[in-house]
């Protein structure tokens, strides 16, 4: 049995390269919606309903167990999945929440009352969806009080991405961190809630100057699922292949992914 990941186009693809370094003898297996992507612009009812059939098919593969390695999907979607969709011998985790520990330093799983952390102004780096949804206010309530949160949507960055334009990339990231400025003068923690954008960190770390810690979801997401795993060791089945399965054009969406993580990578159509 392999584990899931999944995620609208190839942003997950930052996770799944953590996942597999930190743990190298897990099977994964990779679903890129690329015939739907981007989800970053569409309806929450939209990408609930793509969210949950790209999990139904992670289930033929015989995943028990799956990642939404995409934070548009765990915004807009896994809340409502996990309480009116999800079958009990079913797990579906998002990318939020163990980023969200890593902010305010909290241990997974800590489940007392919100309470003051270092952290007091945050810039949140995510899609117009993931924005809207607030879902990751939503979640930091949970665990933190007197903490502001200034939200930038990027639009066209996941774009310019995906078409790996480097310098249009690196362009948009300089004037959404200059927009959020304008709102939030001195935030002293970035959040890039999206996982595409760690592909372009060290622009954003440029942008924001050296007093603003930069949190990205890849190695946050590989500790809380190895930990996960750990503590959950009939989810990890045998095996250690990892598959890469898309909805789009197999050939094309390989070639885009090699270009994407600079090293080869081989789809089947889903
Ligand atoms: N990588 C996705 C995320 O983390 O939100 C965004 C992809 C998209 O479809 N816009």
């Amino acid at each position: 049995m392999a584990v899931g990941v999944f995620d609208s186009g190839l942003g997950g693809l930052t996770v799944l390269d953590a996942l597999m370094k930190h743990m190298p003898d897990q099977a994964f297996i990779y679903l890129g919606d690329n015939a739907n992507a981007p989800y970053g612009t569409r309806t929450s009812d939209d990408i609930f309903d793509l969210t949950c059939a790209a999990t139904e098919r992670l289930w033929e593969e015989g995943c028990d167990l799956v990642v939404l390695a995409c934070n548009t999907a765990s915004a807009a979607a896994l809340k409502r999945m996990q309480e009116t969709w999800l079958p009990s011998d079913k797990r579906v985790l998002g990318v939020f929440v163990p980023m969200i520990e890593a902010v305010t330093e909290r241990q997974w799983g800590d489940n007392s009352p919100p309470r003051e952390v270092d952290v007091k102004h945050i810039a949140l780096f995510a899609t117009p969806a993931t924005v809207a949804s607030r879902a990751f206010q939503r979640e930091l309530a949970y665990r933190a009080i007197g903490v502001d949160v200034e939200a930038q949507p990027c639009g066209g960055l996941v774009d310019a991405l995906e078409q790996g334009d480097e310098m249009l990339a690196e362009a948009l990231v300089r004037s959404h961190v200059e927009a959020l400025m304008r709102r939030m003068p001195a935030p002293d923690a970035a959040v890039l809630g999206c996982t595409h954008f760690p592909l372009v960190e060290k622009a954003f770390a440029e942008a924001l100057g050296p007093s603003v810690k930069v949190f990205s979801q890849p190695n946050l997401v590989a500790a809380a699922l190895s930990d996960y795993l750990e503590r959950h060791p009939e989810m990890r089945g045998a095996g250690k292949e990892t598959r890469f399965l898309t909805t789009g054009d197999p050939v094309r969406v390989g070639n885009k992914a090699t270009q994407f993580l600079r090293r080869k990578i081989g789809f089947e159509a889903a």
